[in-house]
Protein backbone atom coordinates (compact mmCIF):
# COMPACT_ATOMS: atom_id res chain seq x y z
CA UNK A 1 0.00 0.00 0.00
CA UNK A 2 3.12 2.31 0.27
CA UNK A 3 3.26 2.47 -3.14
CA UNK A 4 -0.33 3.55 -3.66
CA UNK A 5 0.09 6.21 -1.18
CA UNK A 6 3.17 7.41 -3.23
CA UNK A 7 0.82 7.76 -6.11
CA UNK A 8 -2.03 9.41 -4.15
CA UNK A 9 0.45 12.11 -3.12
CA UNK A 10 1.95 12.60 -6.26
CA UNK A 11 -1.47 13.11 -7.97
CA UNK A 12 -3.23 15.43 -5.19
CA UNK A 13 -1.11 18.68 -6.47
CA UNK A 14 -3.31 21.59 -7.06
CA UNK A 15 -2.10 25.33 -8.23
CA UNK A 16 -4.42 26.48 -5.48
CA UNK A 17 -2.92 25.53 -2.06
CA UNK A 18 -6.40 25.96 -0.13
CA UNK A 19 -6.93 22.49 -2.73
CA UNK A 20 -3.83 21.17 -1.42
CA UNK A 21 -4.17 21.91 1.99
CA UNK A 22 -7.99 20.23 2.11
CA UNK A 23 -7.44 16.69 -0.13
CA UNK A 24 -3.97 16.51 1.75
CA UNK A 25 -5.86 16.90 4.96
CA UNK A 26 -8.66 14.33 4.39
CA UNK A 27 -6.64 11.86 1.96
CA UNK A 28 -3.82 11.19 4.90
CA UNK A 29 -6.56 10.99 7.76
CA UNK A 30 -6.19 7.68 8.20
CA UNK A 31 -8.60 5.71 5.78
CA UNK A 32 -8.51 1.76 5.22
CA UNK A 33 -7.37 1.77 1.90
CA UNK A 34 -9.63 -1.35 1.27
CA UNK A 35 -10.70 -0.42 -2.34
CA UNK A 36 -7.19 0.23 -3.42
CA UNK A 37 -6.52 -3.29 -1.78
CA UNK A 38 -9.61 -4.99 -3.59
CA UNK A 39 -7.87 -3.50 -7.12
CA UNK A 40 -4.82 -5.22 -6.23
CA UNK A 41 -5.28 -7.92 -4.35
CA UNK A 42 -7.45 -9.17 -7.85
CA UNK A 43 -4.94 -7.22 -9.57
CA UNK A 44 -2.34 -9.66 -8.07
CA UNK A 45 -4.31 -12.65 -7.66
CA UNK A 46 -4.39 -13.03 -11.75
CA UNK A 47 -1.06 -12.53 -12.68
CA UNK A 48 -1.35 -8.23 -13.12
CA UNK A 49 1.68 -6.43 -11.89
CA UNK A 50 1.60 -3.23 -13.58
CA UNK A 51 2.13 0.59 -12.33
CA UNK A 52 -1.50 0.67 -13.76
CA UNK A 53 -2.81 -0.94 -11.08
CA UNK A 54 -1.22 1.03 -8.42
CA UNK A 55 -2.90 3.94 -10.36
CA UNK A 56 -6.29 2.58 -10.52
CA UNK A 57 -6.02 1.97 -7.07
CA UNK A 58 -5.54 5.93 -6.14
CA UNK A 59 -8.10 6.37 -8.25
CA UNK A 60 -10.97 4.63 -6.32
CA UNK A 61 -9.54 5.90 -3.22
CA UNK A 62 -9.77 9.87 -4.47
CA UNK A 63 -13.63 8.48 -5.67
CA UNK A 64 -14.34 7.16 -2.24
CA UNK A 65 -12.93 10.53 -0.90
CA UNK A 66 -14.59 12.62 -2.96
CA UNK A 67 -18.10 11.12 -1.63
CA UNK A 68 -17.26 10.81 1.77
CA UNK A 69 -16.37 14.83 1.60
CA UNK A 70 -19.71 15.49 0.08
CA UNK A 71 -21.52 12.74 2.46
CA UNK A 72 -19.99 15.21 4.97
CA UNK A 73 -22.15 17.70 3.91
CA UNK A 74 -25.15 16.06 2.92
CA UNK A 75 -25.36 14.66 6.70
CA UNK A 76 -23.47 18.01 8.36
CA UNK A 77 -21.40 15.63 9.68
CA UNK A 78 -18.96 16.87 12.67
CA UNK A 79 -16.26 13.49 12.41
CA UNK A 80 -14.44 11.32 10.40
CA UNK A 81 -11.97 9.26 10.70
CA UNK A 82 -12.01 9.92 14.47
CA UNK A 83 -10.90 13.98 13.49
CA UNK A 84 -12.95 16.80 12.74
CA UNK A 85 -14.48 16.78 9.23
CA UNK A 86 -12.82 18.49 6.14
CA UNK A 87 -16.79 20.28 5.98
CA UNK A 88 -16.27 21.35 9.82
CA UNK A 89 -12.53 22.67 9.42
CA UNK A 90 -13.31 24.72 6.04
CA UNK A 91 -16.63 24.70 5.44
CA UNK A 92 -19.38 23.29 3.13
CA UNK A 93 -18.37 24.96 -0.09
CA UNK A 94 -14.98 24.23 0.17
CA UNK A 95 -15.67 20.59 0.74
CA UNK A 96 -18.26 20.11 -2.10
CA UNK A 97 -15.65 22.05 -4.12
CA UNK A 98 -12.33 20.05 -3.13
CA UNK A 99 -14.91 16.88 -3.71
CA UNK A 100 -15.48 17.80 -7.38
CA UNK A 101 -11.99 18.43 -7.39
CA UNK A 102 -10.59 14.62 -6.12
CA UNK A 103 -13.44 13.22 -8.47
CA UNK A 104 -12.43 14.90 -11.85
CA UNK A 105 -8.73 14.27 -10.72
CA UNK A 106 -9.46 10.48 -10.63
CA UNK A 107 -11.05 10.51 -13.94
CA UNK A 108 -7.82 12.39 -15.64
CA UNK A 109 -5.98 10.06 -14.12
CA UNK A 110 -8.09 6.98 -16.00
CA UNK A 111 -7.62 8.42 -19.23
CA UNK A 112 -3.64 7.11 -18.24
CA UNK A 113 -4.35 4.23 -17.91
CA UNK A 114 -6.20 4.39 -21.42
CA UNK A 115 -8.34 2.02 -20.89
CA UNK A 116 -12.19 2.45 -22.34
CA UNK A 117 -13.59 -0.57 -19.91
CA UNK A 118 -12.06 1.06 -17.12
CA UNK A 119 -14.01 4.53 -17.55
CA UNK A 120 -17.02 2.75 -18.40
CA UNK A 121 -17.18 0.87 -14.82
CA UNK A 122 -16.14 3.77 -12.92
CA UNK A 123 -18.44 6.38 -14.65
CA UNK A 124 -21.24 4.03 -14.06
CA UNK A 125 -19.84 2.90 -10.56
CA UNK A 126 -20.07 6.30 -9.18
CA UNK A 127 -23.75 7.08 -10.90
CA UNK A 128 -24.82 4.08 -9.31
CA UNK A 129 -23.62 5.50 -6.12
CA UNK A 130 -24.87 8.88 -6.27
CA UNK A 131 -28.65 7.30 -7.00
CA UNK A 132 -27.95 5.50 -4.15
CA UNK A 133 -27.27 8.44 -1.71
CA UNK A 134 -30.23 9.99 -3.35
CA UNK A 135 -32.75 7.14 -2.57
CA UNK A 136 -31.35 7.10 0.96
CA UNK A 137 -32.60 10.73 1.04
CA UNK A 138 -35.77 10.00 -0.34
CA UNK A 139 -36.32 7.02 1.85
CA UNK A 140 -35.04 8.43 5.16
CA UNK A 141 -38.86 8.96 6.82
CA UNK A 142 -40.76 6.94 5.09
CA UNK A 143 -41.86 4.22 7.81
CA UNK A 144 -43.04 1.76 5.15
CA UNK A 145 -39.58 1.18 3.79
CA UNK A 146 -38.62 -2.43 3.60
CA UNK A 147 -35.22 -3.62 4.60
CA UNK A 148 -35.36 -5.07 1.19
CA UNK A 149 -34.95 -0.96 0.07
CA UNK A 150 -32.69 -0.55 2.69
CA UNK A 151 -30.39 -3.47 0.82
CA UNK A 152 -30.68 -1.60 -2.49
CA UNK A 153 -29.22 1.90 -1.05
CA UNK A 154 -26.21 0.03 0.47
CA UNK A 155 -25.29 -1.71 -2.58
CA UNK A 156 -25.79 1.35 -4.66
CA UNK A 157 -23.84 3.69 -2.31
CA UNK A 158 -21.40 1.28 -1.07
CA UNK A 159 -21.17 -2.12 -2.63
CA UNK A 160 -21.02 -0.52 -6.02
CA UNK A 161 -17.31 1.02 -5.72
CA UNK A 162 -16.37 -2.26 -4.10
CA UNK A 163 -17.67 -3.99 -6.59
CA UNK A 164 -15.84 -1.48 -9.27
CA UNK A 165 -12.71 -2.11 -7.44
CA UNK A 166 -12.97 -5.77 -7.29
CA UNK A 167 -13.59 -5.96 -11.14
CA UNK A 168 -11.17 -3.35 -12.61
CA UNK A 169 -8.83 -5.33 -10.80
CA UNK A 170 -10.02 -8.37 -12.76
CA UNK A 171 -9.75 -6.06 -15.94
CA UNK A 172 -6.15 -4.88 -15.61
CA UNK A 173 -5.69 -8.43 -15.51
CA UNK A 174 -7.55 -9.72 -18.53
CA UNK A 175 -9.30 -12.07 -16.95
CA UNK A 176 -11.75 -13.66 -18.50
CA UNK A 177 -15.31 -12.95 -18.16
CA UNK A 178 -16.46 -15.31 -15.67
CA UNK A 179 -13.77 -14.39 -13.53
CA UNK A 180 -14.57 -10.84 -13.87
CA UNK A 181 -17.90 -11.48 -12.71
CA UNK A 182 -16.20 -13.77 -9.68
CA UNK A 183 -14.86 -10.71 -8.37
CA UNK A 184 -17.54 -8.06 -9.12
CA UNK A 185 -19.35 -10.60 -6.95
CA UNK A 186 -17.28 -11.04 -3.99
CA UNK A 187 -16.61 -7.02 -4.10
CA UNK A 188 -20.50 -6.73 -3.89
CA UNK A 189 -20.50 -9.03 -1.42
CA UNK A 190 -18.02 -7.43 0.92
CA UNK A 191 -19.06 -4.45 0.49
CA UNK A 192 -22.56 -5.28 1.28
CA UNK A 193 -21.63 -6.68 4.13
CA UNK A 194 -19.49 -4.02 5.40
CA UNK A 195 -21.94 -1.37 5.36
CA UNK A 196 -24.47 -3.88 7.25
CA UNK A 197 -22.17 -4.45 10.41
CA UNK A 198 -21.57 -1.04 10.23
CA UNK A 199 -24.99 0.30 10.55
CA UNK A 200 -25.65 -2.14 13.56
CA UNK A 201 -22.32 -1.93 15.45
CA UNK A 202 -23.62 1.07 17.10
CA UNK A 203 -26.42 -0.42 18.65
CA UNK A 204 -23.83 -3.07 20.32
CA UNK A 205 -21.55 -0.75 22.08
CA UNK A 206 -22.42 -1.12 25.62
CA UNK A 207 -25.27 -2.01 27.50
CA UNK A 208 -27.06 1.64 27.11
CA UNK A 209 -26.08 1.86 23.04
CA UNK A 210 -29.07 -0.19 22.16
CA UNK A 211 -31.81 2.33 24.04
CA UNK A 212 -29.16 5.35 23.33
CA UNK A 213 -29.59 4.88 19.26
CA UNK A 214 -33.30 3.46 18.98
CA UNK A 215 -34.14 6.73 20.90
CA UNK A 216 -32.34 8.93 18.38
CA UNK A 217 -34.01 7.18 15.89
CA UNK A 218 -37.65 7.39 17.15
CA UNK A 219 -36.63 11.23 17.57
CA UNK A 220 -35.49 11.74 14.10
CA UNK A 221 -38.41 9.67 12.97
CA UNK A 222 -36.13 7.56 10.74
CA UNK A 223 -36.47 3.89 9.83
CA UNK A 224 -33.09 2.35 10.37
CA UNK A 225 -31.98 -1.01 10.04
CA UNK A 226 -33.00 -2.46 13.57
CA UNK A 227 -36.64 -1.12 13.61
CA UNK A 228 -36.84 -2.36 10.03
CA UNK A 229 -35.89 -5.47 10.64
CA UNK A 230 -38.20 -5.25 14.00
CA UNK A 231 -41.14 -4.43 11.50
CA UNK A 232 -40.60 -7.59 9.36
CA UNK A 233 -39.85 -9.58 11.94
CA UNK A 234 -42.24 -8.74 14.65
CA UNK A 235 -46.36 -9.62 14.76
CA UNK A 236 -48.84 -7.09 13.40
CA UNK A 237 -49.10 -5.57 16.68
CA UNK A 238 -45.69 -4.93 17.15
CA UNK A 239 -45.18 -3.29 13.58
CA UNK A 240 -48.22 -0.69 14.05
CA UNK A 241 -46.54 0.03 17.48
CA UNK A 242 -43.13 0.66 16.07
CA UNK A 243 -44.42 2.69 12.61
CA UNK A 244 -46.79 4.79 14.96
CA UNK A 245 -43.74 5.28 17.32
CA UNK A 246 -41.66 6.15 14.83
CA UNK A 247 -44.24 8.44 12.65
CA UNK A 248 -44.78 10.30 15.96
CA UNK A 249 -41.20 10.29 17.49
CA UNK A 250 -43.14 8.40 20.85
CA UNK A 251 -40.19 8.11 22.89
CA UNK A 252 -42.69 6.79 25.68
CA UNK A 253 -42.50 3.29 23.30
CA UNK A 254 -38.73 3.45 23.72
CA UNK A 255 -38.60 0.58 26.36
CA UNK A 256 -41.44 -1.68 24.33
CA UNK A 257 -39.68 -1.15 21.00
CA UNK A 258 -36.46 -2.25 22.33
CA UNK A 259 -37.82 -5.21 23.86
CA UNK A 260 -39.37 -6.00 20.10
CA UNK A 261 -35.88 -5.31 19.03
CA UNK A 262 -34.33 -7.60 20.94
CA UNK A 263 -37.09 -10.46 21.26
CA UNK A 264 -37.23 -10.60 16.90
CA UNK A 265 -33.63 -11.11 16.87
CA UNK A 266 -33.38 -7.30 14.62
CA UNK A 267 -29.29 -7.06 15.08
CA UNK A 268 -28.38 -10.42 14.06
CA UNK A 269 -28.59 -9.64 10.69
C1 LIG B 1 -18.96 12.38 -5.73
C2 LIG B 1 -19.77 10.58 -7.31
C3 LIG B 1 -19.98 11.37 -6.09
C4 LIG B 1 -21.10 11.12 -5.39
C5 LIG B 1 -21.50 11.79 -4.18
C6 LIG B 1 -22.51 11.78 -1.17
C7 LIG B 1 -22.40 10.71 -2.18
C8 LIG B 1 -22.67 11.04 -3.60
C9 LIG B 1 -22.06 9.45 -1.86
C10 LIG B 1 -21.75 9.00 -0.49
C11 LIG B 1 -21.56 7.54 -0.47
C12 LIG B 1 -21.04 7.06 0.86
C13 LIG B 1 -20.30 7.97 1.74
C14 LIG B 1 -21.25 5.79 1.21
C15 LIG B 1 -20.72 5.21 2.46
C16 LIG B 1 -19.38 4.62 2.16
C17 LIG B 1 -18.65 4.14 3.37
C18 LIG B 1 -18.97 2.77 3.87
C19 LIG B 1 -17.72 4.89 3.94
C20 LIG B 1 -16.79 4.45 4.98
O1 LIG B 1 -15.84 3.63 4.31
P1 LIG B 1 -14.48 3.18 5.01
O2 LIG B 1 -14.75 2.65 6.36
O3 LIG B 1 -13.75 4.58 5.15
O4 LIG B 1 -13.78 2.32 4.04
P2 LIG B 1 -12.19 4.87 5.41
O5 LIG B 1 -12.21 6.02 6.37
O6 LIG B 1 -11.52 3.66 5.97
O7 LIG B 1 -11.66 5.23 4.07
Amino acid sequence: MREVDAVIAQRLSSHVALINQISAYIVHAGGKRMRPKLVLMFANALGHDHPHSRELAAVVEFIHTATLLHDDVVDESALRRGKQTANALFGNAASVLVGDFLYSRAFQMMVSVDRMRVLEILAEATNVIAEGEVLQLLNMHDPDLLVSDYLQVIRFKTAKLFEASARLGAVLANAAPEQEEAAATYGRAIGTAFQLIDDVLDYEGDSTALGKNVGDDLREGKPTLPLLAAMERGTEEERTLIRHAIEHGELDKLAEVIAIVRRTGALEI
